[in-house]
């Protein structure tokens, strides 16, 4: 291990697998001490940071913040074991070579890394829990276009797997802002095709297989065997599609689905994983994997589900049966104990992100469960975990996991639901996706949610918006007024309007200015925040909902109940006037 902050020698040298014949000379491997002037703006968003790949390639800049990722690494970065993983998206083999570097530098001991640096977040944050990793650094920008002309990005995860919290990617952002060098080995590129253990100057580098780790501990969790014989010994067999999206989990999606479930190669599509995402739009929605949703309605296809670029979002779609990340979250916590070996336990406890729809809190208090209400950010889930006081948590944003792992898991959530069919075919041969939705409405009532996405629009108008929005809220009189739709008759009175901040309850720690939410009398609620994974200017997220108890509305579409709330929060936000938008990108 190297001490840090001096030129420092160190010996150490075989390269089994370059890329290239490679003859070492027999020099001495330094530390070298590099100095760079700081970039502004680099500050870690929901998850990371992401800028478009043009940004990373200017020198220095991803340096800078690998540099400030190590030293603001709790405990510091010297001696430690890291994981490092990602998507594989474009930029991904360059910055890979740059960690092991400054890995190198900054006294690292030992870097396990996926092969061809391809690991899904999911992955990594089993690798660092069953490996007790020091931490990770995730080369992914998730559901974010890829390509020279798209997007990069660059996550932390701490020792419990999970995405740093606040005070650590603030202190990474404090240390971007001052930095004056960043420290360095020279190491040639380690060829990352071949798994296997090597010594990389004065590194220990394992290369590891992408998907064992995971599928391994997904049969732990699940009963494959139970839901091979549904796939296999139902009559009819039900059918179903995967799709990665040429993302990340392209080799867990076969491994999974094709090997271990044995359903035919035409269930799955999209599932090699492409510097670019062959230009799709990594991310399973409505809109983006459109593909699968029409394949799903015209082959008449059972189960449909999709995954984003780096794996922790899941999208499930039966025929004619979309089934909303809140609800998604909500069903899965009902049968977790039923119909899922891991939870056979208990459940401990059930979580949501502020904008997700309350439809988990009405099984929480059924079912006796403590229910937490976060900001927007899987990081927020990890402390509960950690405390034992959560196990199935979700949030609108197509995220579903439990405390397995401390990342949301695309995967899992597919499993998750493939063992709901299940289990209630063993029961009722022929339950569908759809008989699910409306058992479980039956059971609990129905919230009916969507998200409004309007992207890239000028930051400044998204961010007067959100002024307007709070100077409303701080009128005296808003609480209590009624607002009418335009096109018809409903009205929505101001129950109470407040700008969302959070405690932690585990260590006290509090987030402010989460989101401006409005509640109306009849409990529905509008929603707006600014994202915080955008890569350029802001998107303007509007969420809505409105829970219903009568029957009769249980399989009505969601824009049309919704439509009076919209046409509401549309008003009162002026969103048109102050971004310039008349429509929403993406509507889920
Ligand atoms: C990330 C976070 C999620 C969050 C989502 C959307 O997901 O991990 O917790 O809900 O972003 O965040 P925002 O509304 O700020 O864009 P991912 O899949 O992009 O890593």
């Amino acid at each position: 291990m190297l001490p840090s902050g001096q030129q420092q020698a160190c010996t150490a040298l075989s390269y089994p697998l370059l890329s290239r014949p490679f003859s070492l000379p027999a020099f001495k491997m330094s530390v070298v001490t590099v100095p760079t002037t700081p970039f502004s703006g680099q500050k870690p968003g929901t998850s990371g940071l992401r800028k478009k790949v043009k940004v990373f390639q200017q020198k220095n800049y991803t340096e800078n913040f690998i540099q400030a990722t190590f030293t603001a690494m709790p405990g510091g970065s010297e001696g430690t074991t890291i994981v490092v993983g990602g998507d594989g998206r474009f930029y991904s083999p360059e910055v890979s070579q740059t960690i092991l570097r400054l890995a190198a530098g900054n006294g690292v001991k030992h870097v396990v890394i996926g092969q061809d640096t391809i690991l899904s977040t999911p992955a990594v944050s089993a690798l660092v829990r069953s490996l007790k990793a020091d931490g990770a650094i995730l080369l992914t920008a998730s559901h974010n276009p890829g390509g020279p002309e798209n997007d990069f990005g660059i996550k932390f995860n701490i020792s419990n797997g999970g995405p740093a919290p606040e005070d650590v990617t603030n202190k990474i952002y404090a240390v971007t802002e001052d930095i004056k060098e960043y420290k360095t080995v020279e190491l040639p590129d380690l060829d990352l095709s071949k798994t296997g253990e090597f010594t990389h100057g004065p590194l220990k580098v394992t290369i590891v297989d992408s998907v064992s780790n995971y599928l391994q501990l997904l049969q732990e969790i699940f009963d494959f065997d139970m839901i091979k014989k549904w796939l296999h010994e139902t009559s009819p067999k039900p059918s179903v599609l995967f799709d990665a999206l040429n993302g990340v989990t392209g080799p867990y999606g076969r491994a999974i689905f094709v090997e271990a479930l044995g359903l035919p190669e035409s269930s799955i599509q999209n599932c090699t994983p492409l510097p670019d995402f062959g230009g799709l739009h990594p991310d399973p929605n409505l809109t983006y994997a459109h593909t699968l949703v029409e394949r799903v309605e015209k082959e008449n296809i059972e189960f449909g589900a999709a995954s984003d670029g780096d794996g922790d979002r899941n999208m499930i779609y039966g025929k004619g049966a979309f089934v909303t990340p809140s609800d998604s979250v909500a069903i899965i916590a009902d049968w977790a104990e039923e119909a899922i070996p891991y939870f056979k336990g208990g459940v401990k406890g059930l979580a949501r992100s502020m904008p997700t729809s309350g439809a988990i809190d009405i099984v929480a208090k059924a079912r006796g469960l403590e229910c937490f209400e976060v900001p927007t950010g899987w990081k927020f889930f990890g402390n509960l975990m950690d405390a034992g006081r959560l196990s199935i948590c979700g949030e609108e944003s197509f995220g579903t996991g439990s405390d397995h792992i401390r990342e949301k898991d695309g995967v899992w959530a597919v499993v998750a639901w493939m063992s709901i069919l299940a289990k209630a075919n063993q029961t009722k041969p022929g339950t569908d996706i759809n008989a699910i939705l409306l058992a479980h409405y039956k059971k609990y009532g129905r919230s009916f949610f969507s998200r409004y996405d309007y992207e890239e629009v000028a930051s400044e108008g998204a961010e007067a918006m959100m002024a307007h929005l709070r100077e409303t809220f701080a009128s005296s009189s808003f609480a209590g007024s009624a607002h009418k739709a335009t096109s018809s008759d409903a009205s929505f009175t101001v129950a109470a309007a407040d700008d969302f901040a959070y405690t932690d309850p585990i260590d006290g720690s509090v987030s402010t200015k989460q989101g401006l939410r409005i509640m109306f009398t009849d409990g529905s609620r509008i929603i707006f925040r600014l994202s915080g994974t955008g890569s350029s200017g802001a998107t303007v997220r509007l969420y809505v909902e409105k829970y219903s108890r009568n029957e009769a509305e249980y399989a009505d579409d969601a824009q049309v109940g919704l439509k009076p709330l919209i046409e509401v929060a549309l008003q009162l936000s002026k969103l048109q006037e102050y971004t310039k938008r008349d429509k929403p990108n993406v509507i889920t």
